[in-house]
């Protein structure tokens, strides 16, 4: 347990005992009584499986700029806007952006002297100066758990943010590189973490979840993290997870994205507040606080890229090997509905006998350890159906025997070492009589280096 901890369950016990008094300088008083000044950072577990592959704790007196890049104004280079597309009433300037005693400060203040970018004087003044930072170029990672520690300020009008847009930014632009919003915060509704996320599908296409955590995140230190799979995403605070799950398969989140965290103020999420009614008086400052950010994979490397891994492409990227004839019975097709998005790949016996063995080949692969994910429903009695792995045509293969799934399963094959950079993983199924009741429905196939 960590002194946070002990900190909460003593708050909780003395407003419990003392209804009437639960004060601010009666906590003040029993912690102190305890000898705990200083909050210990918020320990973090990502469960098993997930390893850390990199990690930002702003140790140090100043921000590690291997990591990450300050913005100085409101016209952002990478998106090539003013105001960041959302209104915002805020001038990002470097020395609004400070590291120490373990933590990075966003510090937001309102400005005496009303900065004006001259690529964006259509805009009038800026009414706050404040941090923002992200690691284009720099950090750009697919998939994985991505968390941080963050302590947001409470008030109107402040939108601290913890997101991600995709690295392709700058050629496919917005929303065609996807966004995905870990943490978004209002004064409206603060005991609510806000996850969204944004792509294009011919115009901006969203989706959105929120819970309220049943307290308030501002002013102290919470944890907040996604966990995005090739398939899904889902959004946690404090270790319980948030709202709905996200299931996708969007080519905008099956790339790499990188991270921004910034204190916005007003803005069009307020409905475009005037500068005065910002809860920020001249003189006086407010802060995002951010202890560590984290971002893990599961097998400790980031999932190797498969071409189609989704079946959406139909059979591109997939071969196809049947020793009777049978392969039009290997096909993509969008019956009962895929696991993601419209397709899925479907063996289903309607030839006797029957057997098919659905591939992809990849090659140049690190030699190490491997495991292949998929997304499997199966009825029927195949001889033979396995998800597999092999290092070469000839090669004996690890697999594993499929089960009958009324429901989407997620199935993974024993572990296969490459040493020659080369795989064939996929779907192989035999059986010796016609059945139409027979089918495997297979879907978003991950390979996965351990
Ligand atoms: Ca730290
Ligand atoms: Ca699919």
């Amino acid at each position: 347990m960590n002194r946070n901890n002990v900190i909460s369950r003593l708050l909780a016990a003395s407003c419990l005992v003392a209804l009437a008094g639960c004060a601010p300088d009666l906590v003040e008083q029993e912690t102190e009584a305890l000898g705990i000044r200083e909050q210990a950072e918020l320990g973090y577990n990502p469960g098993a499986g997930w390893n850390l592959v990199w990690q930002d704790e702003f140790d140090g007196t100043s921000l590690n700029t291997n990591n990450w890049t300050v913005l100085t104004s409101n016209w952002d280079p990478v998106t090539n806007n003013c105001n960041f597309g959302t209104g915002e009433l805020e001038f990002p300037r470097a020395q609004n952006v400070t590291v120490g005693g373990g933590k990075l400060v966003l510090t937001a203040e309102r400005t005496s002297d009303n900065p004006v970018d001259s690529r964006c004087t259509g805009y009038g003044p800026r009414s706050f100066y404040s941090g923002r930072i992200h690691t284009k170029g720099k950090v750009e990672r697919q998939y994985g758990k991505i968390a941080a520690s963050i302590k947001i300020p409470s008030g109107y009008g402040m939108w601290p943010a913890f997101w991600t847009l995709g690295a392709n930014i700058s050629g496919a632009g917005w929303p065609g590189c996807g966004e995905i919003d870990i943490l978004e915060w209002t004064s409206n509704e603060p005991t609510w973490m806000k996850s969204a996320t944004h792509w294009y599908n011919g115009g901006q296409a969203d989706w959105g979840t929120g819970q309220s955590g049943g307290y308030n995140l501002a002013d102290s230190f919470h944890t907040y993290e996604v966990e995005w799979t090739a398939s899904s995403m889902v959004f946690r605070l404090d270790g319980n997870i948030v709202g709905g799950t996200y299931y996708h398969n969007e080519t905008e989140f099956q790339q790499p994205h990188y991270l921004i965290l910034n204190l916005a103020l007003g803005g069009n999420w307020y409905g475009n507040p005037s500068p005065a009614s910002i809860a920020l008086p001249a003189g006086t400052k407010k802060t995002m606080e951010v202890e560590w950010v984290r971002w893990y994979q599961q097998g400790g490397s980031s999932g190797v890229s498969l071409t189609n891994p989704g079946f959406e492409s139909g059979m591109t990227g997939w071969a196809t090997w049947s020793p009777n004839g049978t392969e039009a019975a290997d096909l993509s097709e969008t019956y009962n509905g895929g696991h993601s998005g419209a397709y899925h790949l479907t063996h289903w016996n309607n030839a006797s006998p029957f057997e098919v063995w659905t591939y992809q080949t990849r090659t140049g692969l690190a030699t190490g350890n491997y495991k292949v994910r998929a997304w499997v429903r199966k009825g029927g009695g195949f001889d033979l159906a396995r998800l597999q792995a092999k290092t070469c045509g000839s090669c004996g293969p690890v697999f594993t025997d499929l089960g009958t799934y009324g429901n989407w399963t997620l199935v993974e094959t024993p572990a296969i070492y490459v040493s020659g950079g080369n795989l064939e993983l996929g779907f192989h199924t035999r059986a010796s009589a016609g059945n139409s009741g027979n089918y495997i429905h297979m879907d978003d196939v991950e390979l996965i280096r351990l």
